[in-house]
């Protein structure tokens, strides 16, 4: 008997700003042809930012596989036999308006999920799975919210991906090899090694700098961007830092920043399983480093009206609930003073200055080493995004 034909998924993506739009979309898709068998079509409008995390992306081709993924660059002009059986948007990116109304002419109704943000936030819960019908057309959307508690959706990760991070973990050859390849040597066996990816107002000189009371040395290990150009000065040999195999005239040398190439999305999972700290940023690599297992630093997409410090108390307070008092305390002042930016000064926001918090936080990396390992443990309970999401369209929405 030949095995029945696999259900079609379209997942749409606009490119708002960035990557992690993209890398959303991306993780999905290919995990759900990979791991569940779905015929998956990603509709994107933007095609280079995926070739940054794939780079074996050809952004002039109108359609393209890969990995069990067909890309589909968007466009305007649908009919009813273009529509799929499932119908994911990204972050509320409405696919186009002939795209739904194909969708609103099929006799069986495609099933629609606008696949939201993650937010640590209470009401998510009560918002997770909620119908929105359409007000003129026979569709209804359900929403579909990420999240850290079983009353969410869950969080994206790969079905082997807390073994292949244990193996790489394990293997220093594979470490070694890893840092060979990225920036050329490997690390003295006591550096402390830091990722850096942010955005362009955190203060990353401000951390570098802090870096130098560290008892060992240090690499920062910084993504091109934002941190390219802030640390551009600091890696200036009079600060007696060493930039990317250059050396510095004199000066203490244990401080090295490294600014390198934007990463692979898989090679970047291996810098923050490589790394002891890592700075994140955005959505998707805030996930990836929650699933490394090591300490990290969340700069939160910055909002004027200060909805991400809303976004970032969520988080702490379920990430340190579990931790003694002055270990969380730590771990709140360094964020804070992270995500601090001048327009938090002008409005009277106090926060520690960052060289006091990156000190308390990195005495205690112990404790919070252990504490990532353990959180990672207790998310990786909870069933992930991508199985939660096939079970919703196919038995809540039949
Ligand atoms: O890039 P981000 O800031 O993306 C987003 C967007 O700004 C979006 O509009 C906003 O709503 C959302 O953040 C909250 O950060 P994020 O989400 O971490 O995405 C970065 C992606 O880039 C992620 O998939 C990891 C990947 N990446 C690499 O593949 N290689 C690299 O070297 C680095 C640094 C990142």
């Amino acid at each position: 008997m030949n095995a029945p034909a696999p259900d079609r998924w379209d997942v749409f993506c606009r490119v708002v700003d960035n990557f992690g739009d993209v890398g959303v979309s991306w993780r999905l898709a290919r995990q759900l042809g990979r791991e569940h068998g779905k015929g998956v079509r990603l509709w994107l409008d933007d095609l280079t930012v995926l070739r940054k995390l794939r780079p074996e992306i050809d952004p002039e081709r109108e359609t393209q596989r890969l990995e069990d993924v067909e890309i589909a660059r968007l466009r305007d002009s649908f009919t009813p036999e273009d529509t799929a059986d499932v119908v994911v948007e990204t972050f509320g990116c409405d696919p186009p308006q002939s795209y739904v109304l194909a969708m609103a002419e099929r006799r069986e109704k495609p099933r629609w999920i606008n696949l939201e943000y993650l937010s640590a936030e209470e009401w998510v819960e009560g918002s997770h799975a909620l119908p929105s019908p359409n007000p003129r057309l026979p569709l209804t959307k359900h929403y579909f919210f990420p999240g850290f508690t079983t009353r969410t959706g869950g969080l994206l990760r790969e079905h082997d991906l807390m073994e292949r991070r244990d193996e790489f973990q394990r293997d220093p050859g594979v470490q070694a090899a890893f840092w060979r390849s990225v920036v050329g040597k490997a690390p003295p066996a006591n550096a402390l090694k830091v990722s850096l990816f942010s955005y362009s107002e955190a203060p990353l000189e401000s951390l570098a700098h802090a870096c130098r009371q560290y008892p060992g040395p240090v690499w920062l290990v910084a993504a091109e961007g934002a941190a390219t150009a802030a640390l551009r000065d600091f890696a200036h040999p009079n600060h007696g830092v060493i930039r990317r195999n250059e050396h510095s005239g004199g000066g203490r040398r244990d401080v090295q920043v490294f600014t390198i190439p934007f990463l692979a999305q898989d090679r970047y999972d291996q810098l923050l399983w490589a790394c002891d700290v890592n700075f994140v940023r955005g959505e998707d690599s805030f996930v990836r480093a929650q699933w490394a297992g090591r300490p990290f630093a969340w700069n939160v997409y910055p909002t004027d009206d200060g909805a991400h410090w809303v976004k970032m108390a969520a988080f702490l307070s379920r990430y340190t609930a579990s931790l003694d008092r002055t270990h969380a305390g730590a771990v709140a002042a360094l964020w804070e003073a992270w995500n601090r930016r001048p327009i938090d000064a002008a409005n009277g926001r106090d926060t520690p200055p960052l060289a006091e918090s990156w000190a308390a936080f990195i005495a205690r990396r112990e404790a919070l080493q252990a504490h990532a390992g353990a959180w990672a443990e207790g998310l990786r309970t909870q069933r992930d995004l991508a199985a939660q999401l096939v079970d919703f369209v196919e038995n809540a929405l039949k």
